[in-house]
């Protein structure tokens, strides 16, 4: 008799654990909220972006937020991964898009976009800031 209490003790444990499994091997997509966002800090100075290239996640809103050290800079980022033609579909969905974001000195400006297609979206400086100008480049790498 008390083999069989044994027995139906450990198969509990083990349904337990087997439920608990499966819920932690969901993918990330389906726990996670949609609320979530990937909240990125770098900043803009003569002649670089810190942290570049910078990694994010597709699926999970993000929230880039560039701090202009020491001059006033810009920075161009297009919708379509690099090798990939401007009327492709766009990989990168932002808030509210632009040509050029203006980084004023000393302010910190917030470029917010749904990264829905991973690969790699390069970008540049696009206020002309001094010599080091055209180099000044980075990288937003999206992982799947
Ligand atoms: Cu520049």
């Amino acid at each position: 008799m008390k083999k069989i209490v044994n027995h139906s003790l450990l198969f509990i444990v083990a349904a337990t654990l087997l439920a608990f499994g499966t819920f932690l091997s969901l993918p990330e997509s389906i726990r996670a909220t949609s609320q979530d966002v990937q909240v990125i800090e770098i900043t803009a100075k003569k002649y670089e972006y810190s942290n570049s290239p910078i990694h994010v996640k597709a699926g999970t809103k993000v929230q880039l937020k560039i701090t202009a050290i020491d001059h006033d800079h810009g920075l161009k980022i297009g919708s379509v991964p690099d090798g990939a033609s401007s009327s492709d579909k766009a990989g990168l969905v932002f808030t509210s898009e632009q040509e050029c974001w203006q980084l004023k000195k000393g302010e910190t400006t917030m470029i917010e976009f749904l990264p829905q297609m991973p690969g790699t979206y390069s970008f540049k400086c696009c206020h002309t800031c001094g010599l080091g100008h055209k180099g000044m480049k980075g990288q937003i790498i999206v992982e799947p």
